[in-house]
């Protein structure tokens, strides 16, 4: 349709052939990083291979796309307020893409295979076309609004799973700890005698996709961007799952606190995250 297409240009194909060269050139670089730099924290780490994949990924959109608008991770300064600020100038766009360039940068610098490259495309706000593009795998996640959502040809369903005790579910770790313990570590108390198990992997992004997949039943985790969340929420939704923020509020692109679940046990989440927020276990 006339959303999707741009002259002879589609724009989930310049969205997938995207990620997925920027994904193979990443894979070359693995083991050949030459300087690791940190940014907000000391545990906040950044590349030359992010900052190269997103000048790849600007430069291609640009090629197809030069009047649209482009906020990539390392386009922005690092820190939550810079990023909310960065959104929030750009979030009236008409087609705005959004990049994470590597997602997962912990895991790439340390060899561990579980990174992925982000890209997803908003029309005036609203997500339109996700890409997760998972390198080590070569699993390549898509959805556009409205018409479902594929890894390689293959429609992706969510799981199954109606309660917690069934559910494999994940989080993440912030990088912005400075010695603190995780903010989220009492959501992880509250849940895991409730759920068959909780992964900690390293890449929000690709989390999402799995639950997309009904590899995961469920994922939160608190202070992420849009970048981290854009594309595999859609990826989700397109998948039948749910997206919100931690309060059940629906997702948007400012949302940082991130809950994302199959949709069965999205209530039976909720209310445990918020027994951990009442009860507040570890602070
Ligand atoms: P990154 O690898 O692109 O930086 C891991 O829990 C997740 O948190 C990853 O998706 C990671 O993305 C993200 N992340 C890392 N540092 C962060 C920070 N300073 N603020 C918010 N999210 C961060
Ligand atoms: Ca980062
Ligand atoms: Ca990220
Ligand atoms: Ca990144």
């Amino acid at each position: 349709t006339e959303t999707f297409v741009v002259g002879s240009k589609s724009f989930t194909a310049v969205a997938i052939n995207t990620a997925a060269k920027a994904g193979q050139w990443i894979k070359t670089k693995l083991g050949d990083i030459n300087h690791v730099g940190t940014k907000f924290s000391a545990q906040d780490l950044v590349t030359e291979v992010d900052k190269g994949s997103e000048k790849l990924i600007r430069n291609l959109i640009m090629t197809h796309f030069p009047n649209h608008s482009i906020l990539g991770e390392e386009g922005v300064e690092p820190g939550p307020e810079a990023s909310a600020k960065a959104l929030q100038e750009m979030s009236d766009e008409e087609y705005l893409w959004i990049v994470d360039p590597i997602d997962g940068t912990t895991n790439f610098v340390h060899g561990f295979p579980f990174f992925s490259v982000s890209i997803a495309l908003a029309h005036k706000g609203e997500v339109i076309v996700g890409v997760v593009y998972d390198p080590s795998r070569d699993e390549l996640f898509v959805a556009e609004k409205g018409k479902g959502a594929y890894m390689h040809g293959k429609k992706t369903e969510v799981s199954e799973d109606e309660t917690l005790l069934t559910s494999l579910i994940a989080t993440g770790f912030p990088a912005d700890r400075d010695g603190a313990l995780p903010i989220n570590l009492k959501g992880v108390q509250a849940l895991s005698p409730k759920v068959r198990n909780i992964r900690v992997a390293g890449s929000a992004a690709l989390h999402l996709a799995y639950v997309a997949a009904g590899r995961l039943s469920g994922f939160w985790e608190i202070g992420l961007n849009a970048w981290d969340i854009a594309a595999g929420a859609l990826l989700i939704t397109e998948s039948g799952g749910r997206v919100t923020d931690t309060e059940g509020k629906p997702y948007h692109l400012g949302v940082r606190n991130v809950m994302a679940t199959n949709g069965h046990i999205h209530e039976e989440f909720q209310n445990e995250l918020a027994v951990a927020e009442a009860t507040g276990f570890v602070k």
